[in-house]
């Protein structure tokens, strides 16, 4: 049986798992609920799984919610988890961080003042991509040379907040440039402009932001 990603029909917290499964050319089912619909809540508890959620990865007899277990597990499994300590290191840190970044945005995503605090959050966050900035330096990755996990991590909060804000990328060269080197990874590109991928939305429906509704154009 082929492996099975369930998640919402939607980027959300699993696009970087696709990334990784997009990248490593696995053949997966790409399983997507439809919100508004009671399609997840029919299977979420006969699924066996230990804490049902989504998105859950199912492989063998491998069942896993939670999804940095899941990029975990893959990234081991693929040999995108570093190469050295000090790469795992960078790895477990750049992990990390990147889930309080993209929790910033989301905050604000979700926020019915979204539009009003925008200008006030921008100035906030800058010290966050100041931070990034020097993180990545003169890598090619996060790790160092070597692709990792946590690169699609990362490379998809920064395409969030490019997404929010068109022009945020431009204060940031070396964030800039990194962004475009994961994007432009062949296998990514394959990824991006085949029809399994859907660019829109980012998050849930009843975000205020990315939440649906029009694409923005600098999409
Ligand atoms: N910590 C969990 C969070 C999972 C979560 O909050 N999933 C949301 C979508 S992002 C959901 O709608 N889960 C379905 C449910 O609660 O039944 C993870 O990283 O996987």
């Amino acid at each position: 049986m082929k492996p099975i990603l369930g998640y919402w029909d939607l980027r959300g917290i699993v696009e970087p798992i696709r990334y990784l499964l997009r990248y490593k050319k696995v053949d997966f089912l790409d399983k997507r609920y439809v919100h508004g619909t009671d399609k997840w809540l029919k299977e979420k508890f006969s699924l066996g799984l230990d804490f049902p959620n989504l998105p859950y990865y199912m492989e063998n007899n491998l069942k896993l919610s939670q999804s940095l277990a899941i990029i975990r597990h893959l990234g081991a499994k693929y040999e995108l988890d570093g190469k050295t300590n000090q790469q795992k290191l960078r790895i477990y840190v750049a992990e990390q961080q990147s889930r309080d970044f993209r929790m910033s945005l989301r905050t604000i995503a979700y926020d019915p003042h979204c539009e009003e605090k925008k200008k006030e959050f921008l100035e906030n966050i800058s010290g966050s991509f100041r931070e990034w900035e020097r993180f990545v330096g003169n890598r090619k990755f996060i790790a160092g040379d070597d692709l990792s996990y946590v690169d699609f991590m990362v490379y998809e909060n920064l395409d969030y907040y490019r997404l929010f804000h068109a022009t945020i990328l431009e204060d940031y060269p070396i964030l800039k440039a990194y962004h475009s080197r994961v994007k432009n990874l062949p296998e990514m590109q394959e990824y991006l402009k085949s029809p399994n991928y859907k660019r829109w939305p980012i998050f849930g429906p009843t975000a205020k932001f990315g939440g649906g509704g029009k694409e923005p154009k600098h999409i």
